[in-house]
């Protein structure tokens, strides 16, 4: 996609944002989030932001391709990038984002916001009963024995009759494992699971005899994954920063429509600006399937610039600027 209209002055900003503790990410154990800002100014003044911030673990680009790439692109100019050029997610995104010029006001949203459950069972009991317990919630599954997260599991939907859960096991178990689980839990209160086990086919398979709803999330990332419908795929989970391009994620959009499924655009922990853009896209498609957002990631990091909304030209401002128009 190309950015349409010319850019009289553009910026890239490079950000690094604490966290409020190390947090995992498949085997890295991160204490920052880095990532960058594009800032696309056209010649009445308008604003763009996008953000390019691959994740450790789940992008395939690291922070300094990405980087490079981008400036790359800015020394030749964006106007000349063509439709063919093979772009890293992280960027595709971006650049895509910012030609669509999606008109947006992000304060205004009345999608759900699934709030996101995640720690030892003692703190994700505490998390839950400090949101006031909601009817619905996003549990990370998987990062510990099955027999925890099955009493977690138990526990939680004891605590609201009324609870559905969305799990996530981002590929961790066996298929024993997953079986178990599913054997042991009140399966009416799981909404659907994302990605049990590493193999499509054995997910498929658990999903049937087990009667319980699947989400895919990393299957959507594999090259050559062709989605098809399946009774028991229930969810979309679209992470806009690892699929890249705007066109393919529109695709997938029309598939959820045709056969009304679920969709949740997600986060992979970008700041406010990335936040921001996603909850746009999501009011964006929210007339075209049933969208909802998964966005809580901003509670992990320490507070501070690109954190909030609130005075982000300022915020802008004090960030190492890499590259600016001359
Ligand atoms: O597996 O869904 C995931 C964030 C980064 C990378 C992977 C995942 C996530 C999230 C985001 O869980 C929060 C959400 O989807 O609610
Ligand atoms: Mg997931």
């Amino acid at each position: 996609m190309k950015t349409g209209r010319r850019s009289e002055v553009i910026k890239l900003f490079a950000y690094k944002i604490p966290f409020l503790k190390p947090l995992n990410f498949k085997g890295f154990n991160l204490k920052y989030r880095e990532g960058l800002i594009l800032q696309l100014q056209d010649k009445d003044g308008d604003i763009s932001l996008a953000e390019i911030a691959p994740l450790p673990g789940f992008s395939r680009e690291t922070l300094a391709q990405a980087k490079e790439q981008v400036i790359g692109l800015l020394e030749r100019g964006l106007e000349n990038l063509s439709e063919e050029s093979e772009l890293y997610p992280s960027v595709q995104f971006a650049l895509d984002y910012a030609a669509q010029k999606i008109p947006c006001a992000p304060q205004a949203v009345n999608l759900d916001k699934v709030p996101l459950l995640q720690g030892d069972n003692q703190t994700v009991i505490k998390q839950y009963l400090a949101l006031k317990c909601p009817d619905l919630v996003k549990l990370k599954a998987a990062r510990q024995s099955p027999e925890a997260d099955i009493l977690l599991f138990n526990q939680l939907t004891s605590i609201n009759p009324l609870l559905l859960i969305r799990c996530d096991a981002n590929q961790a178990w066996t298929v024993e494992q997953a079986d178990l689980f599913f054997s042991s839990i009140n399966s009416s209160r799981l909404d659907y699971i994302e990605e049990p086990t590493a193999s499509y086919i054995d997910n498929i398979q658990l999903a049937e005899q087990h009667q319980i709803a699947l989400a895919l999330d990393e299957t959507l990332l594999q090259p050559d994954f062709c989605y098809q419908y399946k009774r028991c795929i229930k969810a979309l989970v679209i992470k806009p920063s690892l699929i890249g391009s705007l066109q393919r994620m529109q695709a997938l959009i029309n598939n959820a429509h045709r056969d009304q499924l679920k969709v949740s655009i997600s986060s992979s922990f970008e700041s406010i600006v990335g936040l921001q853009q996603l909850t746009c896209l999501a009011l964006y498609w929210q007339n075209s399937t049933d969208i909802s957002l998964g966005l809580d990631t901003l509670k992990y990091f320490a507070a501070g610039p690109l954190t909030t909304a609130e005075n982000l030209p300022e915020a802008l401002s004090q960030l190492e600027c890499l590259w600016a128009t001359s």
